[in-house]
């Protein structure tokens, strides 16, 4: 039977957990250090989706407890920390192993076909929203999509299969590279926004300033993703950015649950992955500059 482990016990990481345990399947979950162990009350998740709530059996281990090279290794990590939390797993994963990597952003997948060349990548976009109460209390805030594809299209592995649940509308598709710009829009024109405005999702859709902001960064984004010819989808980027802030309306943005926590952000892999795109192809972003610009300000690294 495969086994799963997943590196990164955030509020993605435990939805994964709780996505694998429907199909009885108890995952590993990799904690940063010995330490982390203090913060969960038991081997258990406790998942929330509005009043329901589900008791989740997970194991917890840390990389210096590891003795068997990894089979599946789900990485849930920031984009930042991901090399980091990876170095102390190199000795177990082999050639054999498979690789999902499930993060915001931009950038990093590059990183893992060059690290990781012989190994089976697949790569997985989220748009669900999560937070966590405590570390072992994720609350499922919001429903999204869940697509997984590799960089080249190609067909689902069989054990895949826990993964692409349809309750979760968790698909596998042959366009993982346009699914990833999807939601780097998606990522660039929630998640900052709701940094600068201090507001959950759906507030932004309230606000006029953010409102035509998030527009003009759709606009943009557009204009890039034309140059590059990555197709947009049918009715264009604003109105699935418009869905998904609806959709997730009352979820606190990863980018704005880091800034509460005093943790670094994503802007760099988001924002940041934008900007240097638009600069290559000789495209203006204001609304973008104007972005980085007050988040820099915002975080006080200006
Ligand atoms: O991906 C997200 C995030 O917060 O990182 C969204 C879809 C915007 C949900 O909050």
């Amino acid at each position: 039977m495969t086994q799963w482990h997943i590196l990164g016990a955030g509020s993605v990481g435990c939805l994964m957990a709780r996505l694998l345990a429907e199909h009885d399947i108890s995952p590993r979950l990799i904690l940063s250090s010995p330490a982390r162990r203090a913060d969960w009350q038991a081997e258990q998740l406790d998942y929330q989706y509005q009043q329901q709530r589900q008791k989740v059996a997970v194991q917890l281990l840390c990389a210096a407890e590891l003795k068997a090279p990894l089979d599946h290794l789900l990485i849930c990590t920031k984009t930042y920390a991901t090399e980091r939390a990876l170095a102390p797993l190199l000795p177990y994963i082999t050639p054999q192993t498979t690789l999902l990597l499930l993060q915001n952003g931009m950038g990093m997948h590059e990183w893992m076909m060059q690290t990781f060349p012989d190994n089976p990548l697949i790569l997985g976009t989220i748009s669900h929203g999560a937070y966590r109460t405590r570390a072992d209390h994720v609350v499922h805030s919001g429903w999204g999509q869940c697509y997984w594809g590799t960089w080249q299209p190609s067909t689902a592995p069989q054990t895949m299969t826990p993964l692409l649940s349809s309750a979760w509308e968790a698909q596998w598709c042959d366009d993982m590279q346009v699914r990833l710009w999807h939601k780097l829009a998606v990522n660039s024109a929630i998640n900052p926004l709701t940094v600068l405005y201090n507001c959950k999702n759906g507030e932004l859709l309230q606000n006029t300033e953010a409102l035509a902001l998030m527009q003009a960064l759709c606009t943009e984004l557009t204009a890039i993703m034309h140059q590059l010819v990555i197709p947009l989808p049918a009715d264009g980027l604003w109105p699935l950015v418009r869905s998904i802030a609806e959709r997730t309306a009352a979820n606190i943005s990863s980018m704005r649950q880091d800034v509460l926590n005093n943790k670094p952000t994503e802007i760099d892999a988001i924002t940041g992955y934008i900007l240097r795109k638009s600069q290559q192809l000789g495209i203006t972003c204001p609304a973008h500059e104007e972005v980085m610009t007050r988040f820099m300000v915002h975080s006080g690294s200006a």
